[in-house]
């Protein structure tokens, strides 16, 4: 990119801030406010974590449980779209991220990989902005996407010029893009928060963000380091147990949030945590367990 492409580029990118106010995220207090208190957990859901026969049911439990944010899947986002709102149309609960759902990926060396990528999250982007979604949830290049630019300088200026067209055309409809790093076992090109922090600050883009998920952060030396970096990034956190990525404390001991919790607090962080993940038991229990643990961790972090 010359001179000229980057003026260029952050002048679109001041205009569309503009446009729709610094803060497309599910976080919305003042820098005085952030530094006066400690935000309030705030937790969301994915389509079948809680317990139901069917969306409405499940609604209904998150509701009676104080969950107030529910994370769809991309896959056909835009047809779902109208019964989306009314099913939650008159409920405490928010849409919050979205989850992907995405065909091809961004990294893809073949153009048709590519432009199917860019069709299909493009569709997913319109209609997270139509459901108020503070983003879409992407990765880079899962290990099993072939053939895949390889891991290199070039790759990386490309993927951040990528971005930043998706990141703009993300906050012309009222949302962003989230990238989400994750453990080598399913995705060694993007793995630490950090990493993905350095690639949004790099878009200077405002519709480019990051996310953690406590699953994948076993990569990270400290939830607290990795959380703390992100800084103003951060837009989501993913939420599972940390041995088998099932409920939150299902895997006793293990199950220990507090040092990204004390992070996400200092940061003034009020977007969600959002669960992600199976249970081994009866949700009727494990999940109302789950949240009071969660819920303690917090106030303890
Ligand atoms: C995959 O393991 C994962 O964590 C998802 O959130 C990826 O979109
Ligand atoms: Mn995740």
């Amino acid at each position: 990119m010359d001179r000229r492409d980057f003026l260029k580029k952050s002048a679109s990118g001041l205009a569309a801030a503009a446009i729709a106010p610094s803060l497309i995220s599910c976080n919305g207090l003042s820098a005085k406010d952030k530094k006066n208190m400690k935000p309030e957990l705030k937790i969301s859901f994915q389509e079948g974590t809680a317990p139901g026969d069917n969306l409405a049911e499940r609604f209904d439990f998150m509701e009676a449980h104080g969950v107030t944010g529910f994370e769809p899947g991309g896959g056909e986002l835009a047809a779902r779209v109208p019964e989306l709102k009314s099913l939650l149309s008159g409920r405490n609960i928010e849409v919050t991220a979205i989850c992907a759902g995405f065909q091809g990926f961004i990294l893809a060396e073949e153009p048709e990989t590519k432009a199917l990528f860019d069709r299909t999250m493009r569709e997913i982007i319109v209609a997270a902005g139509e459901l108020g979604s503070c983003g879409v949830i992407m990765v880079p290049a899962f290990n099993g996407q072939k053939p895949c630019k390889p891991h290199t300088q070039e790759t990386r200026d490309y993927l951040v010029e990528e971005l930043a067209k998706l990141g703009e055309f993300a906050l012309q409809h009222g949302t962003t893009v989230i990238l989400e790093p994750l453990n080598r076992r399913e995705a060694f090109y993007l793995r630490q928060v950090a990493d993905a922090a350095a690639i949004c600050r790099d878009t200077q883009c405002a519709g480019v963000k990051c996310m953690g998920d406590f699953w994948h952060m076993s990569e990270e030396t400290s939830d607290y380091g990795a959380f703390y970096s992100a800084g103003e990034y951060l837009q989501h956190v993913h939420m599972a147990s940390r041995g088998n990525r099932i409920m939150p404390g299902e895997d006793g001991a293990l199950d220990d949030y507090r040092d990204g919790f004390r992070a996400l607090q200092q940061l003034g962080y009020t977007g969600y945590v959002s669960f992600e993940c199976g249970s081994r038991g009866d949700k009727t229990e494990t999940v109302p367990a789950a949240l009071e643990l969660l819920r303690h961790q917090w106030e303890e972090a």
